[in-house]
């Protein structure tokens, strides 16, 4: 399986050491010839889409052709709508922000190509409040792009009219979800719906609409442009492409870095971090793909391999590839309960499993960091977690639920340790 060379990078200006701006966009070969992309057609976009297989990069990994193709093909009574969701908010993931920060024209002429094959006359992009330069920015390349005709009525001379708006969140995690999004979007309280119906079939404004990450907008014209094989060249069956990481915590050097889709995880942070501090051997624990997955311990850090299927099937998920790396001088009860926190904070409340049981749980770690708890209790909070995991309306129960699990899972004796500990000094205090 070949890794990425520097000409393989979809993203050429990551780091944003060239011009963000048109002309430097231009000169990277973005919106070159976006007009024969649009020539192709709804259907062949759509197709070559699904033969690529690229999953969708915000963190459920579902076929995005497949998505794409779920737009009714015609339907004049209703206007169909693209939404990017760029509400980046898990914590360690930072990729979009990078995207949208140094190279906006791959979000905006992937807005066109995706837009196009969706039906689609108009783009959203929703962005996480917090992102006050990307927003700038990303306005900025818009009004660029529409200067040079690249949006308007004929954009890019295709004679589709296109064009595209960018929307500030004001900073809830729930906004994230695709459908409290929408909710926020009409200018209404950003709480989840239920699903079904699908986005796809009734969303914005009750019209048919697809909510997706920036970065799988970001990389559609350059999948297209190279064709569906070049893509399926990295990574494996299922898992193709390329992949940004974010990878944070105990590393000499945090990064993001686009690489191939399947890469091991150890060769991913030493090549690309700098190494774990103090080495491979000092590792304690990784949270692979954003807060809301599973953490794995270095047994099975050592031979891991980065993609949707492998870490599913691993007990984890890819998520957002946001890589949070902890070395053993972590407190990893603490991590974890600190996550619970966030979690708590960011419940919408408006299901009852989530509301109550996230403050169950968080209460529950507190009591756990502080080993006040009895051993039994250890299995009351996993039994909580199953309460809350898939009875509830939206992901944000599970994304509770999950790294608990994990903490359960694989470090029980350190709970148990820490327990145990407090009732000796208890006892010894008696
Ligand atoms: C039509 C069907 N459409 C599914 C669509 C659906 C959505 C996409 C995936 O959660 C996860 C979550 C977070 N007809 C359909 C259909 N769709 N079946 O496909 O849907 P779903 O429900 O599997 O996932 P989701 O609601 O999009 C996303 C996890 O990602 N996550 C969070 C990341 C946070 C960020 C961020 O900060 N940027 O992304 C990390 O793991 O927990 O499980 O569009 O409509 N039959
Ligand atoms: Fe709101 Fe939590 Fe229910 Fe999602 S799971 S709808 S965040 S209460």
């Amino acid at each position: 399986m070949p890794l990425l060379e520097d000409k393989d990078r979809i993203f050429q200006n990551l780091y944003g050491q060239d011009d963000w701006g048109l002309e430097g966009a231009k000169k990277r070969g973005i919106w070159i010839d976006t007009k024969d992309l649009v020539a192709l057609g709804r259907e062949e976009i759509v197709n070559r889409m699904k033969d690529s297989g690229l999953r969708g990069r915000g963190g459920a990994g579902f076929p995005a052709g497949i998505k794409w193709s779920f737009m009714p093909k015609e339907d004049p009574s209703r206007p169909s709508y693209l939404v990017v969701n760029a509400d980046e908010s898990e914590p360690g993931s930072c990729k979009d922000r990078e995207i949208m920060r140094n190279d906006p024209h791959t979000l905006i002429e992937g807005c066109l190509i995706a837009g196009f094959a969706m039906g689609a006359h108009t783009a959203y992009i929703y962005i996480r409040g917090e992102y006050y330069l990307e927003s700038t920015r990303l306005e900025a390349a818009i009004e660029q792009a529409r200067a040079d005709g690249l949006l308007g009525d004929d954009a890019c001379g295709s004679g589709w009219a296109f064009d595209v708006h960018v929307h500030r969140g004001a900073g809830a995690y729930i906004c994230g979800e695709e459908t409290a999004l929408l909710e926020s979007l009409e200018g209404k309280k950003g709480q989840p719906r239920l699903k079904p119906p699908f986005p796809a079939a009734c969303g914005l404004y009750g019209c048919p609409t697809t909510v997706t990450n920036v970065e799988t907008v970001a990389v559609s014209p350059t999948i297209l442009r190279r064709g569906p094989d070049w893509w399926k060249q990295f990574g494996r069956e299922n898992n193709t492409g390329t992949k940004i990481f974010s990878i944070s915590g105990h590393v000499n050097k945090p990064c993001n870095v686009e690489e191939a889709m399947s890469i091991p995880l150890r060769e991913l942070i030493e090549k690309h971090a700098g190494g774990v501090r103090g080495g491979w051997d000092n590792l304690l624990a990784v949270i692979p793909g954003g807060s809301s997955v599973p953490m794995l311990p270095k047994h099975v850090c050592d031979t891991m391999t980065m993609d949707f299927d492998a870490l599913r099937e691993a007990g984890s998920g890819l998520g957002t590839a946001a890589v949070i790396v902890m070395d053993k001088s972590t407190d990893v009860v603490e991590a974890i309960c600190r996550l619970s926190h966030f979690y708590q904070h960011e419940s919408c409340g408006q299901c009852t499993p989530c509301r109550e049981g996230t403050g169950w749980m968080f209460r529950l770690m507190q009591r756990m960091v502080r080993g006040e708890a009895d051993v039994e209790e250890i299995d009351m909070l996993w039994d909580v977690t199953k309460q809350v995991e898939g009875h509830t309306i939206c992901a944000l129960g599970d994304a509770a639920a999950w790294p608990i699990q994990g903490l359960i899972r694989n470090f029980r004796p350190e709970l148990e340790r820490r327990i145990n500990e407090y009732k000796q000094s208890r006892q010894a205090a008696e």
